[in-house]
C-alpha cells in the first residue's frame, strides 16, 4: 500500500505528464497546418519573384550580345537564385528554415521538373516535401474532407485542415448551419432546400423560436413575447394591456412587436396613458387640469393669498411658487424686517438667503 501523501506526488506527476503530452498533440497539430501555410507562402514568393524577373537579362542594357542572352536568362541558375533569396522575411525563422532543407528541390524542378510541372505549389507543397494537401483534403494521407473533396461540408461550413496535412476534416459550420455534414439549420432558420449533400437555411419569421416556412403561421415554437393566435399563428403579446400594468405609476407602457418599454410621464401628470401633459390621469401636485391637460397653478393671482406674512411678495413659477421680502426688506427669524445699511465689511452676510420655497419646486 502506497502512503496518501506519495499517492498524491504521483498524482500531480502523471496530470503533469498528460498536460505536456497533450500540449506536444495540440502543438504538432498546428505545427502540420502551419507547414503548409509556409509553403504556400514559400510558392507563392516563387511565382512572384518569377514574374518579377520576367523582365529582367543579366543586367544593364539592351546590347545585341544581351538580346541574344536573354533566352539563356530565362532558364539560368542566376535567375532562380534572384528568385530563392527573396522567397522569405529575413525574420520568418519558419519560412528560411524550410527553404534552406529543401533547396535541393528547387533546382530540380528549375532545370528538370517545371514543363511538366507547372504548379509549383502542387509539385513541391503536395507532392514532393507532402506538407500540404490537395484542396478539399486534409490529415497525413490526404483523406476527403467531411462532405467530401469537392464541397467540403457541403458549401455551408469549413474543414479542419483543408488543404494541408494537419486537422481532423470535421467541419465547422457557418452560421446559420450546423451538425456534422452542415446540412441542419440552426434555431431560428429552416431548410429552404435539403436534400443529402445540400441544404439552404433560411431565416424565420422574425415571431418564430423554430419554423417550417417564412411566414409567422409556419412556427413550430413562438419567440418569447409572441404567442399563438386562432389562426396558429405567431402574434405579438401586448404586454400593455396586462393588468398589472408591467410599468411604475410614473410611467406608461409602449407596446412593441415581441416586447414592450415603459416610459416617464410628463412631470405635470401623476400616472399618465402616453406622453405629453395632456396625456396625465391625473395632474401632479401644483398643476390643474384645463381643456384636457395639466397646467401651472398661479398661486400668487389666487383670491387667497399663499405669501401671508408683512413686507412679503410671491413669484410663481412652473409647479410652485416663492415667497421672498419685498425691495429694502431681508429675512431675519421667519420674518421680513427693513434692511440695516451694512458696513462694508459686512456686505458678504447680507447676500444670504432671503427667500423661501413652498410646496414642490
Ligand atoms: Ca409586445
Ligand atoms: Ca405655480
Amino acid at each position: 500500500m502506497l502512503s496518501t501523501g506519495l499517492q498524491m506526488r504521483l498524482m500531480r506527476l502523471l496530470s503533469c505528464v498528460t498536460l505536456v503530452l497533450l500540449f506536444q498533440v495540440t502543438d504538432s497539430k498546428k505545427d502540420l497546418k502551419s507547414f503548409c501555410s509556409t509553403c504556400r507562402i514559400i510558392t507563392d514568393n516563387f511565382n512572384k519573384g518569377f514574374e518579377i524577373t520576367a523582365k529582367q537579362n543579366f543586367g544593364g542594357g539592351n546590347t545585341a550580345w544581351e538580346e541574344r542572352t536573354l533566352s539563356k536568362y530565362e532558364t539560368s541558375e542566376i535567375r532562380l537564385m534572384e528568385i530563392v533569396e527573396g522567397l522569405c522575411d529575413s525574420s520568418s525563422f519558419d519560412c528560411n528554415h524550410m527553404v534552406e532543407e529543401h533547396e535541393d528541390h528547387f533546382e530540380t524542378w528549375w532545370f528538370k521538373r517545371k514543363t511538366k510541372h507547372p504548379d509549383l505549389h502542387k509539385w513541391f507543397c503536395i507532392d514532393t516535401i507532402k506538407v500540404c494537401c490537395p484542396k478539399g483534403m486534409f490529415g497525413p494521407d490526404c483523406s476527403a474532407c467531411v462532405g467530401g473533396s469537392e464541397r467540403p461540408c457541403h458549401g455551408n461550413g469549413k474543414c479542419d485542415g483543408d488543404g494541408t496535412r494537419g486537422g481532423d476534416g470535421k467541419c465547422s459550420c457557418d452560421d446559420s448551419y450546423r451538425g456534422e455534414f452542415c446540412l441542419d439549420c440552426i434555431d431560428g432558420y429552416f431548410n429552404e432546400v435539403r436534400n443529402d449533400t445540400f441544404s439552404l437555411c433560411t431565416e424565420c419569421d422574425s415571431s418564430c423560436k423554430t419554423c417550417t416556412g417564412a411566414t409567422n403561421q409556419d412556427c413550430d415554437e413562438c419567440k418569447e413575447g409572441w404567442e399563438d393566435d386562432d389562426q396558429e399563428a405567431c402574434v405579438d403579446v401586448n404586454e400593455c394591456s396586462k393588468d398589472p400594468s408591467p410599468c411604475e405609476e410614473d410611467q406608461y407602457c409602449l407596446n412593441t412587436d415581441g416586447s414592450y418599454s415603459c416610459k416617464a410621464c410628463d412631470k405635470v401628470c401623476t400616472g399618465c396613458t402616453g406622453p405629453g401633459p395632456d396625456s396625465c390621469q391625473a395632474c401632479a401636485s401644483g398643476y390643474q387640469h384645463t381643456e384636457g391637460t395639466c397646467t401651472d397653478i398661479d398661486e400668487c393671482s389666487q383670491t387667497e393669498p399663499v405669501c401671508t406674512r408683512e413686507n412679503e411678495e410671491c413669484v410663481n413659477n412652473k409647479g410652485s411658487y416663492v415667497c421672498f421680502c419685498s425691495e429694502g426688506y431681508e429675512e431675519r427669524d421667519d420674518e421680513c424686517v427693513q434692511k440695516i445699511e451694512p458696513e462694508k465689511e459686512e456686505e458678504s452676510e447680507t447676500s444670504e438667503t432671503t427667500t423661501s420655497a413652498h410646496g414642490e419646486l
